[in-house]
């Protein structure tokens, strides 16, 4: 098995500050927050612009900052977010990928998300892989149900993603998978050889499918986007914390961590300058 990475997902867009009183969301303190977790060995950092005031945004100038924030300070991959906010168009979603990022997520189908319906019509879809292929953006497949990896496969047999392709399981989301070890299993073996993933478990799930993460030779996703505690009633101080717990959980288990050069070679990623 290979190093692990380590993505800190470091805000989402729906998560509020009266939730999580440490949540990152102006540029600098996403930066601040991006540096913190890479020194706790996160190779990958998944952002989500947000306003001033916390309103989550897809503007490519709030992305913009975000992304020269982080790399003045450190060399982790910044990922940015496709998905934004459910109340988003796809039109306002796709902006951010003006700025030709290195990484971007894209959601490859739609699924219920509490409340609210997370829709990704199949054309808006192949409408941002094709942008993504074009700008040479390493895309990280959501998926939110299993039917989303075909939904992937399809793309990749009409040319607009090639293998092989890098999945993040996104799993307990209400509405979607359910965070269980078994339908990890599941993803798991459907998804081609020679694909890399990561798990993304919301809520309590985040520990345990980290660590089956760890011993599959999977990745591992972690951090306020996905969850808020560290323990039981115990809010996580920050998303370093949760890094750095998964860091120590791989350390233990055999896993080194990857650095940021090493996740660009094994996801194929091109660094920009
Ligand atoms: N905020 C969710 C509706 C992504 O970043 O691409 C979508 C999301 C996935 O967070
Ligand atoms: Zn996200």
């Amino acid at each position: 098995m290979g190093p692990l990475i380590v993505t800190a997902a470091v805000n989402g867009a729906e998560v509020t500050r009266a939730q999580c009183p440490n949540l990152p969301i102006t540029p600098d303190e996403i930066a601040a927050a991006a540096v913190e977790a890479r020194e706790a060995g996160a190779a990958i950092v998944h952002v989500h612009a947000r306003l001033p005031d916390g309103t989550p945004t897809q503007a490519a100038d709030v992305y913009a900052e975000i992304i020269r924030k982080v790399r003045e300070r450190t060399d982790i991959i910044v990922q940015v977010s496709t998905g934004g906010a459910v109340t988003m168009s796809a039109a306002e979603r796709g902006q951010v990928l003006e700025l030709a990022p290195e990484m971007a997520t894209l959601t490859t189908g739609s699924v219920n998300f509490g409340e609210d319906v997370f829709l990704n019509r199949p054309q808006d879809v192949e409408t941002f892989a094709l942008r993504m292929q074009e700008q040479g953006v390493k895309p990280e497949i959501e998926v939110f149900e299993v039917g989303m990896i075909q939904n992937a496969l399809r793309f990749v047999e009409k040319g607009v993603l090639s293998l092989p392709l890098h999945f993040d399981f996104v799993m307990g989301v209400p509405g979607g998978i359910p965070g269980e070890i078994r339908h990890l299993l599941h993803l798991v073996e459907t998804i081609p050889s020679g694909c890399t993933w990561t798990v993304a478990g919301i809520g309590r799930a985040q520990l345990p499918l980290a660590n089956l993460a760890i011993l599959l030779g999977g990745h591992a996703r972690v951090g306020f986007e996905d969850n808020l505690y560290y323990a039981r009633g115990q809010l996580a101080k920050s998303n370093a914390e949760l890094v750095a717990r998964v860091g120590r959980l791989a350390t233990e288990l055999g896993r080194p961590l990857a650095t940021p050069a090493e996740a660009r070679a094994m996801l194929g990623i091109s660094a920009r300058l």
